[in-house]
């Protein structure tokens, strides 16, 4: 599963407004748990920025390499919601039984059917839920939510709603009337605070423009923060996807550098073959534009390359000095329709054709 902001989200306000609507005299301790591994929690610039945004300590999360489930579970004292899936990716299987309550967004599969609450409804943001399964709460309660909101929590919760639904855009078919229900009564809460909240699309617009701000990464962040892995005819390919532009990043890391960087890399996950492909837009035109970078470590695949000229990609060498580099091959790719889905099952084609 992949661990966006709106899942990190989901789990750490529902830990902590359930925490805070538990009886004095509760025995229940809600721990919200992040389904990555900390040292992967940088590559997501968006979640950083919100997470700065709203004065939440890093340090503090948990993260899902730091707590023993395993060990819980044998003690007897684990109870698992699950939100923003309504299925264990096949590794937390196992822990099955223990899922007691779902909130997801994401089309019913069907499992654990006697959770309580079993919240899944077709929504634009998980978060989305949260929020309003805890107002329900604080109703048939009656505990009025502002006493137990801060601003900061009502800050958290519209990042990723108002990033999932595209601010709210009806036209994008993303949103659905509780996502705008919900962010009406989070904005009205902030109105007037020392957030400084003038709007959504102003907080919008930050969102998206730190998801895209990748600059700051080291050149290894850069190539697994969107990585995918294959086994073909017997190799080793790896494609990390880069949503900046190669130019930009050699003038910042210089070539000797990139190499390195790509080198180890590919070492690191013993590849026969690493891909890198560049997606970004170009600064006069605003047009969209791809590279593709080929750094070829077995010598069965030398005519690789050359196969992949000969495709459907459209590649123009680049003019660069890169190019003249043995094992590393550097490209435009003016056939910008091709993004990694398409690229793979092509690169399959010409590695087995060789
Ligand atoms: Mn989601």
């Amino acid at each position: 599963m992949a661990t966006d902001l709106d899942s990190m989200v989901s789990s750490l306000l529902h830990g902590y407004l359930n925490q805070r609507v538990e009886p004095a005299d509760s025995q229940v301790f809600w721990l919200p748990v992040i389904n990555i591994p900390r040292d992967e929690f940088v590559l997501r610039t968006e979640c950083t920025y919100v997470f700065n945004k709203c004065g939440i300590q890093t340090e503090e999360l948990i993260f899902i390499d730091e707590i023993d489930l395993k060990g819980l579970a044998n003690s007897g004292t684990l109870e698992l919601v699950i939100v923003d899936h309504n299925k264990l990716s096949p590794k937390q299987e196992h822990f099955g039984d223990y899922v007691k309550g779902i909130l997801d967004h994401h089309k019913d599969e069907g499992f654990y059917l006697h959770s309580k609450p079993r919240i899944i409804e077709v929504v634009g943001s998980c978060t989305t839920l949260i929020i309003s399964n805890w107002l329900n709460i604080c109703t048939s309660n009656s505990i009025d939510h502002r006493t137990l909101l801060c601003n900061e929590t009502a800050m958290l919760a519209l990042g990723p709603i108002l990033l999932d639904t595209i601010n709210l855009d009806e036209r994008y078919d993303r949103v659905r009337p509780k996502d705008t229900d919900v962010a009406k009564t989070l904005t009205e809460y902030l109105i007037g605070t020392p957030m400084e909240f003038p709007g959504g699309e102003k907080y919008y617009n930050e969102i998206r423009e730190a998801k895209f701000n990748i600059h700051h990464l080291p050149a290894r962040d850069l190539l697994r923060k969107d990585y995918k892995e294959w086994k073909i005819a017997g190799y080793a390919i790896g494609i990390s996807t880069v949503t900046w532009s190669l130019d930009a990043w050699l003038q910042r890391d210089g070539e000797k550098e990139f190499m390195n960087s790509v080198e180890n890399y590919a070492k690191e996950h013993s590849l026969d073959l690493l891909a890198i492909m560049t997606a970004y837009e170009k600064k006069e035109t605003k047009e969209f534009a791809r590279e593709l970078v080929l750094y070829v470590d077995n010598e069965k695949l030398n005519e690789l390359p050359k196969r992949l000229e000969d495709t459907e990609l459209n590649l123009k060498k680049r003019a660069l000095s890169l190019c003249e580099q043995v094992r590393l091959f550097s490209y435009e790719q003016n056939n910008v329709k091709c993004s990694r889905k398409q690229v793979q099952p092509i690169m399959k084609d010409a590695i087995q054709s060789l």
